[in-house]
């Protein structure tokens, strides 16, 4: 492919041609967010030399350990994003509150990040990634940013693997744009995304097995039943412990990704964040043709009850997803 059909994220996302056209201000907003995921990828890539390796020696506001690149990742983006003139406020995984940089106003934007995830990955040179979500403030939200997934008008990832991938939907469909390290320009590489309905693919810890409720049991242990069982053909499984990573996959092949709400956090309400995890990740899986849902409910339309809020998620191909729904609703 030639230079002349992968444009520059600049490029592309004002191209006049497009069936979208976005507000200049959140086109600006977006590039300052890959300007971070660039800067997050360096420090990713460099952080042995520069003595960036290991844990924080802290917990973040949800009693996880840090690392230390989940704080430099967090202070980069949020110092990178500190600018960008209607960007009214920045909701953190790292961050016990909302860090607020204006006097918020309608029309204004609100940025939700996992600044590194995956981050239990980096010291073994596994894929991690930043995930984001962005909505804009109605009349009348003030200090409002407890909105639900439907609310979002942009959400993506940035994948740190081989290469630096960002992945990006603005409402009609889904795009990755590659980092070129000798330029340091994203550029259009992976052209409307799409998850096909049908896999034998499916991504969950089952070590976790003991702590599921039984439509999650039943569905695993149905796809590991084989070309014998009540499916009829052989599933595989990976896991990456990477959100981020195994949602790309699931882009790129197929798949369906479960972190279900179980017996063991049922009372966080699931292990991953509504706000930085779920909501962009299933608006990325709807954009590109799939579904998300909590099992029994569809994630987007989640009203949050606090910024830091978990839930159960399992998204990807359609027609697993559908099923997992049949099974929870059969289990009530
Ligand atoms: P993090 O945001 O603290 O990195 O945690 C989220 C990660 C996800 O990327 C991944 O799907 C999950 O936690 C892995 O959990 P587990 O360690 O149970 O495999
Ligand atoms: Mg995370």
């Amino acid at each position: 492919m030639s230079d002349t059909h992968m444009p520059p994220l600049h490029e592309f996302l004002t191209d006049p041609s497009r069936a979208e056209r976005l507000d200049p201000a959140l086109v600006s907003l977006v590039e300052t967010i890959a300007d971070a995921c660039r800067a997050i990828a360096n420090h990713v890539r460099y952080a042995a030399f520069e003595g960036q390796s290991g844990a924080a020696g802290g917990t973040n506001v949800q009693g996880e350990e840090q690392k230390k690149l989940d704080v430099i990742a967090d202070d980069e983006f949020a110092r990178i994003c500190s600018d960008v003139p209607r960007l009214a406020a920045l909701v953190s995984e790292e961050r016990d509150e909302i860090t607020w940089l204006k006097e918020p106003e309608e029309g204004d934007y609100l940025v939700y990040y996992d600044p590194l995830d995956g981050s239990s990955n980096i010291d073994v040179d596994l894929s991690v990634g930043t995930i984001f979500s962005i909505c804009q403030m109605a009349e009348g939200d003030r200090a409002e940013v407890l909105k639900s997934g439907i609310h979002q008008v942009c959400a993506g990832y940035a994948i740190y693997g081989p290469s630096t991938i960002l992945v990006l939907t603005t409402g009609t469909g889904v795009n990755g744009f590659s980092c070129d390290d000798r330029s340091g320009d994203f550029r259009l590489t992976h052209a409307d995304l799409t998850i096909p309905p049908t896999t034998s693919e499916f991504a969950i810890n089952v070590s976790r097995y003991r702590h599921w409720d039984d439509a999650v049991r039943v569905y695993v242990d149905e796809c590991l039943a084989g070309e014998t069982g009540p499916r009829n053909r052989a599933f595989n499984m990976r896991w990456t412990a990477s959100m981020v990573a195994d949602v790309h996959r699931i882009l790129i092949r197929g798949g369906v990704f479960l972190y279900p709400s179980d017996a063991d956090n049922r009372d966080k309400g699931g292990k991953l964040r509504l706000l930085y995890e779920a909501n962009p990740m299933a608006l990325i899986a709807e954009q590109a043709g799939g579904k998300a849902s909590t099992g029994l409910t569809r994630i987007l339309e989640e009203v949050p009850q606090s910024h830091h809020q978990r839930i159960s998620v399992i998204l990807g191909s359609s027609e697993e997803v559908t099923r997992l729904e049949e099974y929870h609703q059969r289990q009530g």
